[in-house]
């Protein structure tokens, strides 16, 4: 493996430690293979010096579970690691919470050539990834004195924290004390939104009224009530692959009563592998044409829940369609051809779109329309298209036109909902800098903050930025380079020196992000800390504590989050205040404390941390979504502007007015089926005419635990073709191939399988971005072909509509 890494300062001295630790732990694949200088420092074996010992931890990447783990140490060294040894699986609630292949390969990614050591500042350009090491004295005094110039020169709406989910369990340390100390200082430019669901969530409030939890659907558990388990690009067997939680929830509630289930998804995905009645390919981004489709069946056929629909809704038909809304206006004229676009929305015209067969959708749609109740559901990597927002509000007209609303089975069309248990946090006080930019949005703050308003760039709680982006803190996070869009545009914002002018990197390893760090700070693992984690955000209905233990002693001169912003604190009189006399394990056990007389019930933490994960179920009330509403609309509204459902939105219909908007992007009061950009029907198509469809994969969580080899062989990395679109470029299986489109270039390998469908091919994203000199990227990132242009409504990302061509290398 030949990229950049190799220049960085980090190389000679990769070999040498990680098999010393190899020797130790019993044997690893070693990356690179170059001479080395002896400047290493070993491992503290000083802080566990009674031989063997085991300590309860956990995984705590954003994967949306969470898994219990052991951590076995001889001599202050990790040995080995296992999962969730407790309970009985026979009863729901005890059942073990057991990791996946990543979470159990974690001691490799504490003892990894690429663990960043030391404090280093850049030498050379930025992006070159030369470092030198410094003291933590001088690297904290670097951070105050540009900090300090930053906020003088500009103010502190001129520094950014970026998005950065590395770490999504700890709560009492990691990036919130950067939020913190920033607070303390005047506040920071925050970002609203999230690269995970960023359009769903900002879409369905106009349809459904405001969220009031992550996410707005009814629990997994109530799959078990339906007839019909309808999924649109959902895929909890590779996303959610806890032994807790969404998979473990869905697959006990499927097989309990046989349900019928049909998945739609141009992959072949591992939540199928015969588990489902049905799969249906779709062309990316064309969800919203094949529910049109269906609601044309629907409709003409008298399927639709017409009393529903009258109660409960705003916009069916003529009779609840809102004043200010045109003649015509309304979903079912839309559907039938007589709104403004004048298209009827027959099967046929769906299957064009689609590529699904007219009489499957008109199967689909008959059953859709029959089975009582159905439970409707959608993953968020639709949303992640470039028509996202009207996909996920197209989807939700599936359970509005059939009445699969707030009953027993059913499901709103949103993802699922989970039960979360709160673990005590850090309170990181109040933002003074009270505009926010969009999560994604946050690149062209940098360079183009004077275009950017409320009615441009979606900026909340302000109608403009004052200041560009000068200062960036970026703690676990890897959106600075790998999991943001369009790579090499990137790097020419990003590398400009004279526009974002300082830029803080505090990682556990050397990613693509930390590359373009003019400061690396060297963050310890989750096994080098102290913490209490809630469960993830895709818990199903089973909420958790997991107590975590300092398994090992922090490795070389790596510090908390705390430590270092204690530290900085220091530098800006702002100890005393950061600190409130408290070490972080201080706060730890002063925030449990608080947090036990919230909820008298949970144990001690010295119990929790003596008897591992403490599990809480979910109360039987609230998990049907909108039960209360169905139960009585009038008494109990949802949070749109008339209280109901509102398919025609009066809140979209004067946004489509005042927001100026780029061209081609379309916001419509209705939810509709639109054409958007890297969208099969592109004209950009011509050129590149394979559409890939991003997804999630198994082998790592974003780009977390990528720099394990043994995950690395288990999983493949490369890009999916179909056999039919192999045969016409010459390629079988494992051939070299380029992948290419105007944004860039990368090469990787091919596996060629029926389980992409023609026309599309699948690439996992996360792999780490390694552009060699010509600037080809070497590590397969498809963010090295995906674009920085915003999606209309939420300003958020498409990052799964790409379009490419693909030739043997
Ligand atoms: N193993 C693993 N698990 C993870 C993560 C990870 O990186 N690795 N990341 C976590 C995070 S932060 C998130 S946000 C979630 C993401 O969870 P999701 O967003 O649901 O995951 P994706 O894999 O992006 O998309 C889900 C499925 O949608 C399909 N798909 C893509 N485009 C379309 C489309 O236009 N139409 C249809 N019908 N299907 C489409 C994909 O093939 C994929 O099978 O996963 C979480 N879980
Ligand atoms: N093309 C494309 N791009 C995507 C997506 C997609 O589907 N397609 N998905 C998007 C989604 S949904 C998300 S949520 C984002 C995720 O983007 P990120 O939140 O950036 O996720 P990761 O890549 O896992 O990066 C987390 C970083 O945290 C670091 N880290 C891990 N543990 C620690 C720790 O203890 N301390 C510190 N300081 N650092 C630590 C890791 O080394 C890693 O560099 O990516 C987005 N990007
Ligand atoms: S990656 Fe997710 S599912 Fe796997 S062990 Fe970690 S938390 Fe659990
Ligand atoms: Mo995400």
């Amino acid at each position: 493996m030949k990229n950049w890494m190799q220049n960085t300062i980090l190389s000679p001295i990769r070999r040498r430690t990680f098999m010393k630790w190899g020797a130790a732990v019993g044997g690893a694949t070693a990356a690179g293979g170059l001479p080395f200088k002896s400047i290493a420092s070993t491992p503290d074996t000083t802080a566990n010096p009674n031989d063997k010992q085991t300590f309860w931890s956990a995984c705590l990447v954003n994967c949306g579970s969470r898994c219990a783990l052991r951590v076995h140490t001889e001599n202050g060294v990790i040995t080995q690691i296992e999962t969730d040894n407790r309970g009985d699986d026979t009863e729901f609630g005890q059942h073990q919470i057991r990791a996946c292949l990543r979470g159990r390969s974690i001691k490799h990614r504490v003892y990894n050539p690429d663990r960043l050591k030391y404090p280093m500042k850049r030498v050379g350009k930025r992006g070159e990834g030369r470092f030198e090491r410094i003291s933590w004295d001088e690297a904290l005094d670097l951070m105050a004195d540009k900090l300090k110039y930053t906020l003088k020169e500009y103010g502190n709406d001129a520094v950014h924290i970026t998005y950065g989910s590395g770490t999504q369990g700890i709560r009492t340390d990691g990036k919130d004390c950067f939020k913190r100390l920033m607070n303390l200082t005047g506040g920071f430019l925050d970002y609203y939104g999230n690269y995970s669901w960023g359009q769903i969530q900002f879409a369905l409030p106009f349809t459904y009224g405001n969220k009031k939890a992550a996410a707005y659907g009814s629990y997994t558990t109530e799959i078990e009530n339906a007839e019909l388990l309808v999924m649109f690009g959902y895929n909890p067997a590779e996303t959610r692959m806890s032994g807790g939680g969404e998979i473990h929830e869905h697959i006990s509630a499927q097989r309990k009563r046989n349900i019928r289930t049909i998945i739609i998804d141009p992959r072949y995905t591992d939540t199928m592998l015969g588990k489902e009645e049905q799969w249906i390919p779709i062309r990316p981004g064309t969800d919203a044409a094949l529910v049109e489709g269906i609601a044309h069946v629907l409709i003409t056929e008298n399927l639709v829940d017409q009393a529903f629909l009258d109660a409960y809704c705003q916009g069916y038909d003529e009779k609840t369609l809102p004043a200010s809304a045109p003649e015509n206006g309304h979903y079912k004229a839309h559907i039938l051809g007589l709104g403004p676009d004048g298209i009827e929305k027959t099967p046929k015209w769906a299957s064009q779109i689609t590529g699904i067969q007219e009489k499957q959708i008109i199967q689909l749609a008959r059953e859709i329309g029959t089975a009582k109740p159905c439970f409707i559901t959608q993953g968020t990597g639709i949303q992640r298209q470039s028509n996202g927002e009207q996909t996920s509000r197209v989807i939700v007209m599936l359970p509005i036109l059939t009445g699969n609303i707030g009953l027993s089975g059913t499901n709103t069309g949103d993802m699922p909902a989970n039960y979360g248990y709160p673990a005590p946090r850090l309170p990181v006080g109040d933002n003074p800098i009270k505009t926010r930019v969009t999560f994604f949005n946050w690149v062209e703050a940098i360079w183009r903050h004077e275009e950017m308003t409320d009615k441009t760039a979606g900026l909340l709680g302000g109608e403009k930025l004052n200041n560009p982006i000068k200062f960036i803190i970026s703690c676990a996070s890897n959106v600075l380079m790998n999991q943001h869009a369009e790579l090499k545009r990137q790097a020419e914002i990003i590398g400009d020196e004279s526009l974002c002018e300082f830029i803080v990197v505090c990682d556990n390893h050397m990613t693509a992000s930390a590359r373009y760090a003019d400061l690396l700070l060297p963050d310890v693992t989750n096994l080098e800390n102290t913490e209490v984690s809630s469960d993830g955000y895709s818990s199903g209905s089973m909420g958790a504590l997991f107590p975590l233990e300092r398994a090992i002693q922090p490795l070389y001169e790596t510090k908390s989050v705390y430590e270092m912003c204690s530290e900085l604190s220091k530098r800006f009189d702002l100890y005393d205040e950061f600190t409130e006399g408290r070490t972080h394990d201080e706060w730890l056990e002063y925030l449990y404390a608080e947090r036990m007389k919230q909820d008298p019930n949970i144990p001690s933490l010295a119990e929790l941390r003596e008897q591992g994960p403490y599990q809480v179920v979910a109360p039987k009330e609230g998990r049907i979504a909108l039960e209360d509403f169905r139960k009585d609309p009038n008494a109990n509204p949802v949070g749109t502007p008339s209280g109901r459902i509102e398919i025609y939105s009066t809140k979209l219909e004067t946004i489509a007015k005042e927001w100026e908007l780029v061209e081609g992007d379309i916001i419509t009061p209705l939810p509709q089926y639109v054409v958007s950009w890297d969208s099969h029907l592109d004209p950009r198509a011509k050129d590149y005419p394979l559409q890939i469809c991003g997804y999630h994969t198994k082998g790592r969580t974003h780009s977390t635990y990528h720099n394990i080899p043994w995950l690395r062989e288990v999983v493949f990395d490369g890009l999916w073709m179909n056999p039919i679109d192999a045969a016409k470029r010459g390629l079988t299986s494992g051939d070299s191939i380029k992948v290419w489109n105007d944004r860039g270039e990368l090469r990787m390998a091919v596996k060629v399988t029926p389980r992409i469908m023609p026309g599309v091919a699948a690439l996992g994203q996360g792999a780490w971005y390694s552009p060699d000199k010509k600037g080809i990227d070497q590590g397969g990132c498809v963010n090295t072909l995906t674009s920085q242009r915003s999606t209309p409504l939420s300003k958020g990302n498409g990052q799964h509509s790409i379009l490419v061509e693909v030739a043997k290398a």
